[in-house]
Order: structure tokens, then C-alpha cells, then sequence
């Protein structure tokens, strides 16, 4: 497998242009700022969100994104919030509550979420590494930390630290690999490794942060994206031609043997039996007040006919 640097869906020192109107690759948006050192996604307060975009579709096939990135700030433990997020997402520039980009989106997310919103994470310590794909109907649970709609992750503790730390993101052939090296050894430990990962070319990268009540700083001090040639198989080759000779080509990202749709059709589920119980209570309503009238009348038209005779 061979490695190119594309310069153009790359973020590098010294950020030349980056946010100012036309001339560079990247765009800037929120909080986020640039400086000589890193592109601040969030400064380390309350209630902030930023991000920055590549202005340009990726039609690369198969690909690695590896991120330098930074999260420090004064909260101590899990007093800070509320984490990164790098996209590869048919969305660009829409503000919103997942790490700083709209829920409902399209694409993959890799999130490094820095706060755990549910009370019961027992087995699992944060900062947490997550990633998920959006086909545009799945919503991001909050205050569950995504575990809903998770392809996987791994713990990380990545606040605070002297030395660098990376995240590598790698879709090849399909298959997802995301490692990280936090430790300082310049080593990647894995993360999440899966395959039957599809992903629409022509989709954007980004990197967004949010913070809510508790902050951090939130850098990005690169993205470098490689595009990666891959040696195929002449049976891959094959069936790649037949899929875009039938016009599969994918258009809606999805996973093998996962069901993106499923909270959707849950909230549908749950509607139709609330209708049904709603027609069934009403009509059950519609009897007792027509039981009621009926034994009224009787009783009026007792009354009646005694006062007559
Ligand atoms: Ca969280």
C-alpha cells in the first residue's frame, strides 16, 4: 500500500489563509480561531462552538486522515467538556448539538468525548473514542454519549498532556480502522476495526468542538489526509465493476449487518400503538358517555311519565 499527501484536504503550520475569504482550502466557523500554534477549535469556556471545513468534496476512494490534536484546559477530572469531533460527512458549516455539527447528519463521525453525560458508565472511563455513521434519519443520543448508534471505540485519556497526541482514521476497501497514539511512544494502539463500511464518495472533512457548562481548549495542530493506493484483488476488482456497472454505486452511507434505520422506525413503532390506543380509548369514551346519556334520559322520562299519571 503506498501513502500520498493531499495537500489540498490537509491542515498544516502555518494555517496560510486559513478562514479568510477564497484562498484557502479550509473555512473556519463559530469560536474557532487560528493562531501560530494550533487551530482553536473552542477556548477553554463556556458555551462555545467552532469548527473548521474543507471547502472541498474528497472523491478519494480509499483514504487516511491522521489528526494532531490537543485537549487541555483547568476542569479536573470530568469537570470538562465536552470533546472533538473529526467528520467525513456530506454535510459542511451546520451548527448543532453533536460536538458542534447538526445531529441528523450524513457521513461518518469520530468523536472524542471528553465528558460522560450518563451516570452509569461502569465499565467504561472517559475520555471515550467513538465513532458512527449517519445516514441522515439516525439522531446522536446525547445524553446516553452515543451508545445507541456506535460502531465501536476505545478509552483515551487524552487531556492535559505534555507530550502529542494523534488520531489516525483509516477507510480502505470499506474497512474502518481508527487507532490512536497518546501515549508518547509514537505508537498506534487500536481502537475500532470494522468492515462493510459505506461511505459516498464526494463528501467534506471537518473537525468541530463544543463545550457546554464545563470547557476546554480544543486544538487541531493538523490534519494530513493520504491518499492511499490499494493493491485489489482481480475477484475485487470484478465485483467493484459490477456494482457501478448496475448503478450501486453507494449513495447512502450505511454498515454491513447494522440497521441505521432503527431508531426511526422505533419512534414510528411507538406512534402507531399510541394511535391505537388513543382510537381505542376514544372509542371506549364515546360508549360510557352514551351508557351515561341513555341512563339519564330513562331516568328523566321515569320521572316524567310518573309526574304525568
Ligand atoms: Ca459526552
Amino acid at each position: 500500500m503506498e501513502e500520498f499527501l493531499k495537500r489540498e484536504f490537509s491542515l498544516s503550520k502555518p494555517y496560510q489563509g486559513v478562514g479568510s475569504l477564497g484562498s484557502s482550502h479550509w473555512e473556519l466557523m463559530g469560536d474557532a480561531m487560528v493562531t501560530t500554534e494550533q487551530v482553536r477549535l473552542t477556548p477553554d469556556m463556556q458555551s462555545k462552538q467552532g469548527a473548521v471545513w474543507s471547502r472541498i468534496p474528497c472523491h478519494l476512494k480509499d483514504w487516511e486522515m491522521q489528526v494532531h490534536f490537543k485537549i487541555h484546559g483547568r476542569g479536573k477530572k470530568n469537570l470538562n467538556g465536552d470533546g472533538l469531533a473529526i467528520w467525513y460527512t456530506k454535510q459542511r458549516m451546520q451548527k448543532g448539538p453533536v460536538f458542534g455539527q447538526m445531529d441528523n447528519f450524513t457521513g461518518l463521525g469520530v468523536f472524542v468525548d471528553t465528558y460522560p453525560n450518563e451516570e452509569k458508565h461502569l465499565e467504561r472511563i472517559f475520555p471515550f473514542v467513538l465513532a458512527m455513521v449517519g445516514n441522515g434519519s439516525v439522531s446522536y443520543d446525547h445524553e446516553r454519549d452515543g451508545r445507541p448508534t456506535e460502531l465501536g471505540g476505545c478509552n483515551a485519556m487524552v487531556r492535559n498532556l505534555k507530550h502529542d497526541t494523534f488520531l489516525f482514521i483509516r477507510y480502505v476497501r470499506r474497512r474502518l480502522t481508527v487507532m490512536i497514539d497518546i501515549d508518547g511512544q509514537h505508537e498506534w494502539r487500536d481502537c475500532l476495526d470494522l468492515p462493510g463500511v459505506k461511505l459516498p464518495l464526494g463528501y467534506y472533512f471537518g473537525a468541530t468542538a463544543i463545550t457546554g457548562d464545563l470547557s476546554d481548549n480544543h486544538d487541531i495542530i493538523s490534519l494530513k489526509l493520504y491518499q492511499l493506493t490499494v493493491l485489489r484483488s482481480k475477484m475485487e476488482e470484478e465485483e467493484e465493476e459490477e456494482e457501478e456497472e448496475e448503478g450501486e454505486e453507494i449513495t447512502i452511507p450505511s454498515v454491513d449487518n447494522m440497521d441505521l434505520l432503527r431508531w426511526k422506525q422505533e419512534e414510528e413503532g411507538m406512534s402507531a400503538i399510541a394511535i391505537f390506543f388513543t382510537v381505542l380509548f376514544s372509542i371506549l369514551g364515546c360508549i360510557f358517555l352514551v351508557v351515561i346519556g341513555v341512563l339519564v334520559y330513562s331516568h328523566w322520562s321515569d320521572g316524567r311519565r310518573k309526574r304525568f299519571y
